[in-house]
C-alpha cells in the first residue's frame, strides 16, 4: 500500500499532517484456452460453461474464437482465482485425455 503524506502549514507556523492511504486493486489475470487439433469442439463449450459458468451461446462463441484464433480469454480473475481454473481446466482435460491447454496471464 502506498501512503502518500500531505501537510498543510499554517500561517502560526503549526504543521497539520494527513496522511492518505491510497488502495491498490489486486493484479488481475486472464485465464486463457489454446488451440490444438484434437479436443472436440463440444468437450471445450462443456468446460466453458462448466469452469467459467457462461451459457452455451457464449461458450460457443469463445471455443469457435480460440478455434479459429489458437487463443482466447475465458475470465479475468485475482491470481488464485485464476491459477485454481487452470488447475480445473487441466485436470478435466486429463481426465478424459484430452490435450487441452489452459494458461493465466497477467491483464
Ligand atoms: N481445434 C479443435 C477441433 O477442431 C477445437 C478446439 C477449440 C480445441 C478450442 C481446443 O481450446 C480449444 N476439434
Amino acid at each position: 500500500m502506498v501512503v502518500r503524506k500531505m501537510a498543510i502549514q499554517h500561517r502560526d507556523g503549526t504543521v497539520l499532517e494527513a496522511k492518505k492511504a491510497k488502495v491498490k486493486s489486486p493484479p488481475m489475470f486472464k485465464v486463457m484456452l489454446l488451440n490444438d487439433d484434437y479436443t472436440p469442439m463440444d468437450f471445450v463449450v462443456v468446460v466453458l460453461q462448466q469452469f467459467f459458468s457462461l451459457s452455451r451461446e457464449k461458450a460457443t462463441q469463445i471455443m469457435l474464437k480460440v478455434h479459429r484464433d489458437g487463443a482466447g480469454v475465458c475470465g479475468v480473475y485475482p491470481r488464485d482465482v485464476a491459477a485454481t481454473k487452470v488447475e480445473q481446466v487441466l485436470g478435466f482435460a486429463r481426465q478424459h485425455q484430452h490435450p487441452l491447454r489452459c494458461v493465466m496471464e497477467e491483464n
